[in-house]
């Protein structure tokens, strides 16, 4: 039954079928499917297929676009529920998130935001395309303990390690967490992070690491 509704919303991503992928999110909630499953087990593989079939040129922009357009509706309608699932306490840790500057892919980030915040951080997510100043200038407004960094492209990773360089040209006191899809732990090692996350689950682990908790 839940395999069937995953394949479904798999397949309206790869369509780029937006209100469909809408109203399959809104099912998984009539149902009570836990929407971060629905998300990486059901319309996740979609994105994923999308992007093989755009890297092996059996797919094109416009795929490329209707797919992520479809992806990004069905994350608003679970974004809720996901954030209400959260317990909110104390706050753990104030986090500064973005995608690098020249990158515009905006939907693995937002989901490190939710979890984030659905974990009981306080995020400030300063949304795409977002130059390291202002990235270091919200840090210093908001005592942020960490800037979360996402890139997806190769020719932008390098954003993240000038952000570091810079951080420690300042000698400001924060811890930095790396994450997208062509990042991988020993980047993260040699560009000297804090912390590297494959997903969105491990950025949250990585975070209360860097916090202490
Ligand atoms: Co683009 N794109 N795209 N794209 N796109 C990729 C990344 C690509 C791999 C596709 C491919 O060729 N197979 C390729 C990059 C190749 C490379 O660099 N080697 C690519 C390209 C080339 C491009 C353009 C250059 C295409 C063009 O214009 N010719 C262009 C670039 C524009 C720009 O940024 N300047 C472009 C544009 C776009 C769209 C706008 C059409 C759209 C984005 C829509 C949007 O975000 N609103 C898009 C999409 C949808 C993709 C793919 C298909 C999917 C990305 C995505 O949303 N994945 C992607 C192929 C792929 O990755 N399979 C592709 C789902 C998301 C949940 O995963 O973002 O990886 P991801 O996030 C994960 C983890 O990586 C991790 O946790 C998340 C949740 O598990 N994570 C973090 C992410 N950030 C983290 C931060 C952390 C920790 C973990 O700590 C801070």
């Amino acid at each position: 039954m839940q395999n069937d509704l995953f394949q479904k919303m798999k397949q309206s991503i790869i369509d780029g079928e937006r209100d469909l992928s809408v109203s399959l999110a809104k099912k998984a909630l009539e149902d009570s499917v836990n929407p971060l499953e629905a998300i990486t087990d059901g319309f996740l593989p979609g994105v994923d297929a999308v992007g093989n079939a755009y890297a092996e040129q059996q797919a094109f922009l416009p795929e490329l676009v209707m797919a992520g357009e479809a992806m990004k509706a069905a994350v608003a309608v679970l974004e809720p529920s996901m954030k209400a699932s959260g317990t909110k306490r104390e706050v753990p840790g104030i986090i500064v998130l973005a995608t690098v500057e020249g990158d515009i892919h905006e939907i693995g980030k937002s989901l490190v935001g939710i979890m984030l915040s659905s974990s009981g951080f306080e995020v400030h997510d300063l949304g795409v395309d977002v130059p390291n100043s202002v990235l270091i200038a919200k840090a210093r407004e908001t005592k942020a303990d960490i800037i979360g960094v996402s890139a997806l492209l190769t020719t932008t990773m390098i954003k993240q390690k000038e952000l570091i360089d810079e951080i420690s040209e300042l000698g400001m006191d924060i811890k930095v967490i790396v994450g997208g899809a062509p990042v991988t732990k020993d980047w993260g090692n040699t560009i000297n992070a804090d912390g590297y996350a494959e997903d969105a689950f491990g950025a949250v682990k990585i975070a209360k690491q860097l916090v202490g908790i």
